[in-house]
């Protein structure tokens, strides 16, 4: 089955936490509970907007489902984490849940897998750990970058508003995934060849997926184009304050810009900032770098004549991350913000 097909089909079992509209959809429980999810390691190509095919692997849900980023976990704390992770391919892998902040040790690990293997994760998450997480596979310095990533979200326990204790508050919650491609590292893991000593990033994802510009082949596609991906695109009225989780799984650092409203600024990897700043444009980190954001779905302030609706882009503020295939502008790591 295609992605295609399987964001027709729905998803099985957790899957089923992400809405139709692609948010991260949380209700909150007075009782922990365990989460339970497999994952099936496995490869395939994907077309780029260059037209070339480049190979990946994943975290896939069915065994032969592709899926750059993972389906993302959302949780609170309490709940045990019930993780079965299926390795379909000829290379050992594992499966590690970072930490929180950089430095700090994983929450979690499978340990190797090995070819044809299974491992498990059975995780009780404690209190104080609420944030945003990366799933990773760190066998190689490199298969994050192949596709074997994903987010995980933990929330406060009784909360369903908060990000951390006392957080400023959002309605709704994202996970934005970057990550950047060099098609000649995928080659050379897709060939088991020689990993090359040099990195060249062609392709800017975010969530997986580039942004096609109107009359491109595909635009508008929610499976193929970023700017129309739900699992992307900030969608709201105004005062649907809405969480990002960012992440960079990838090898670039990015400047996160967004139209029309400033993003308040939560954390910076992993730590609570000691007071929030409003920016239109925020520094990611690469290699794992990430941000807390909330875009708050203000009537845009600058607008005259006065609206409160409309299209809006994020993009990257570099030029670099706007492009595909080393030069076709605004293929890249954008997508749309839309004030309904
Ligand atoms: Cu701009």
């Amino acid at each position: 089955m295609d992605r295609r097909d399987f964001l027709k089909a729905g998803g099985a079992g957790l899957a089923s936490t992400l809405m139709g509209t692609g948010l991260l959809s949380w209700t909150p429980r007075s009782e922990a509970a365990t989460i339970s999810k497999t994952y099936y390691i496995n490869d395939g190509t994907r077309t780029m907007p260059d037209g070339i095919s480049v190979y990946f692997k994943s975290y896939g849900d069915s065994a032969t489902t592709l899926s750059m980023p993972a389906t993302p976990i959302i949780c609170q704390e309490g709940d045990t984490l019930k993780i079965t992770v299926i390795n379909r391919l000829l290379k050992t892998h594992n499966f590690v849940i970072g930490g929180l902040k950089a430095g700090d040790p994983p929450l979690a690990s499978t340990g190797n897998i090995a070819s044809g293997a299974t491992g498990t994760i059975n995780y009780t998450v404690p209190t104080g750990k609420a944030g945003s997480y990366m799933f990773y596979d760190n066998v190689t310095s490199y298969n994050r970058f192949l596709g074997l990533h994903g987010g995980l979200a933990i929330m406060p326990s009784g909360s369903t508003t908060s990000l951390y204790s006392n957080s400023p508050t959002f309605k709704k919650q994202l996970f934005w995934i970057f990550n950047d491609i060099d098609p000649a590292l995928h080659h050379a893991v897709q060939i088991n060849g020689t990993i090359p000593t040099t990195y060249t990033p062609r392709y800017f994802t975010i969530n997986g997926l580039s942004s096609r510009v109107p009359g491109a082949p595909d635009f508008n596609d929610p499976t193929i184009d970023a700017l129309a991906d739900p699992r992307s695109r900030l969608s709201g009225r105004v005062g649907d304050r809405t969480l990002i989780r960012m992440l960079n799984t990838g090898m670039c650092s990015h400047s996160v810009h967004t139209h029309a409203n400033h993003m308040e600024w939560l954390t910076n990897n992993g730590s609570v900032r000691p007071s929030v700043w409003k920016k239109d444009c925020l520094y990611l980190r690469n290699n794992l770098g990430k941000i807390d954001a909330i875009y708050p779905f203000d009537p845009p302030p600058d607008a005259y004549p006065p609206v409160t609706t409309g299209h809006f882009p994020m993009h990257l503020h570099d030029e670099m991350s706007q492009t595909a295939g080393g030069g076709l502008y605004q293929f890249g790591a954008m997508t749309e913000i839309e004030f309904l």
